[in-house]
């Protein structure tokens, strides 16, 4: 007998389906973030520059890519790497702009039609984010919520045409694309005034909004943060902020794992947020200490996620998003690392014998509750883990194919 099948008699005698776990599973693309491959640089520019936008992507491993023929050699090699369909999670700063200047006010599908063919050839859908950053015009620091009337109609164009651009994405690859406006408006230092940037934001947002898209085609989404680099006494799009929005429009609302206090959990958020906005966004990141954009890992918080989607029901109302940017190590490695991680975690929720501890919850057996839960842990999901690998063809030594790639094309490459 083989070690699946062992577990599957293993988890069946706890309740749980293991083949129904798998087809869940498979059933769960996972958006990867572009942004990972080349240090939220995009190809606009010889030189993007992060400074002032908040983000700060730190090392200087080699073999970045430099262009976005190299940045979808990467996504390949990576998504070879990954079990199961993916979705690519595309910035506007990606566009390719053929060498021509082009405001990103103007940006059409034109720009991205490469990224749209690429994504169809590999059979991925496709999410898209306009990009409020590393750009004069947002140098102040700030930009719907900018007190310049002419900066803040700049950006509110940039945001429209990137709804046109989402729509087409999804009409074009038949998958409805998820748009997600996060911007990096907030101060250094105390502001005398935090009510008129946020009213300046709502009705930017407002008529951003404002043209009707077919919503199954493109959702739009809001992202909240806590603070950022250079913003960290005041962000206008706090958590609040968002919640109002996303509550009050019925938008979607954007969740990231490192824009909360430390302590808290975002697992926790997860019901609430669901009870009074459509549907959700999760950015599964790791903030170490802050912000930090570190690889997802299979640890504690990222369960949790996963086990309130699962708990809940909420997959189907879910979109479930990677946001970490790692220059110190191998970036494929990153993509990888990160993403199996969080279909790992998810695993591990769908795994769990949840029949079972709702019945001792229901029953106010509280003590088998918590020792369900812990038993849990130690059930064999390895074995689920590596059949699901085998189902879909993905090397079991991924680590060599790094290696090699990282020897035959990231060392060849200049910076
Ligand atoms: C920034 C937000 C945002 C960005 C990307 C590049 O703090 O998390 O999602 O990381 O848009
Ligand atoms: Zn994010």
């Amino acid at each position: 007998m083989n070690a699946y099948t062992l577990a599957k008699e293993t988890y069946a005698s706890h309740g749980v389906d293991t083949e129904e776990v798998l087809r869940r599973l498979a059933a769960t693309p996972i958006s990867l973030h572009c942004w990972q491959g080349d240090d939220v640089g995009g190809f606009e520019s010889a030189s993007t520059d992060l400074a002032g936008s908040g983000l700060a992507a730190t090392g200087n491993y080699p073999g970045k890519a430099r262009t976005p023929e190299e940045l979808r050699m990467d996504l390949e090699k990576a998504l070879s790497l990954i079990p199961g369909k993916q979705r690519l999670n595309l910035h506007a700063c990606y566009a390719e702009l053929g060498g021509k200047k082009k405001e990103r006010s103007d940006y059409g599908v034109v720009e991205f039609q490469g990224w749209i063919d690429w994504a169809k050839a590999h059979g991925l859908g496709m999410d898209f984010n306009p990009s409020f950053f590393a750009h004069p015009k947002a140098a102040s620091g700030f930009t719907l919520s900018s007190p310049d009337k002419g900066i803040r109609d700049y950006w509110i164009a940039h945001g429209k045409a990137c709804r046109r651009i989402g729509a087409e994405i999804g009409r074009q690859l038949g998958s409805t694309c998820v748009t997600n406006v996060w911007i990096p408006d907030g101060s250094k230092d105390l502001p005398a005034d935090r009510k008129s940037p946020r009213l300046r934001l709502e009705a930017a947002l407002d008529e951003m909004f404002s043209d009707h898209i077919d919503p199954s085609h493109n959702l739009d989404a809001v992202e909240s943060k806590l603070f950022g680099i250079g913003s960290e006494s005041y962000v206008v799009g706090s958590h609040e902020f968002y919640m109002g929005y996303a509550v009050k429009n019925q938008k979607l609302l954007c969740l990231d794992a490192g824009h909360f206090h430390p302590t808290e959990q975002l697992a926790d958020k997860i019901s609430s947020v669901l009870q009074f906005v459509p549907e959700l966004l999760l950015h599964v990141s790791r903030g170490v200490r802050w912000d930090s954009d570190h690889v997802v890992l299979l640890d504690d918080p990222t369960i949790a996620i996963m086990e309130e989607l699962v708990r809940g029901d909420f997959l189907g109302r879910t979109h479930i998003g990677l946001d970490f940017f790692d220059a110190s190590i191998n970036r494929i490695a990153a993509w990888v690392i990160g993403t199996r991680s969080a279909q790992k975690a998810l695993l591990l929720a769908l795994l769990q014998p949840i029949e079972k501890i709702r019945r001792a919850e229901g029953l106010g057996a509280l003590w088998e509750r918590l020792a369900l839960m812990e038993e849990a842990k130690t059930l064999p999901a390895g074995a689920v883990w590596e059949e699901f690998l085998l189902r879909n063809d993905v090397p079991s030594d991924w680590m060599q194919e790094v290696r090699s790639y990282e020897r035959n094309v990231l060392s060849k490459r200049g910076s």
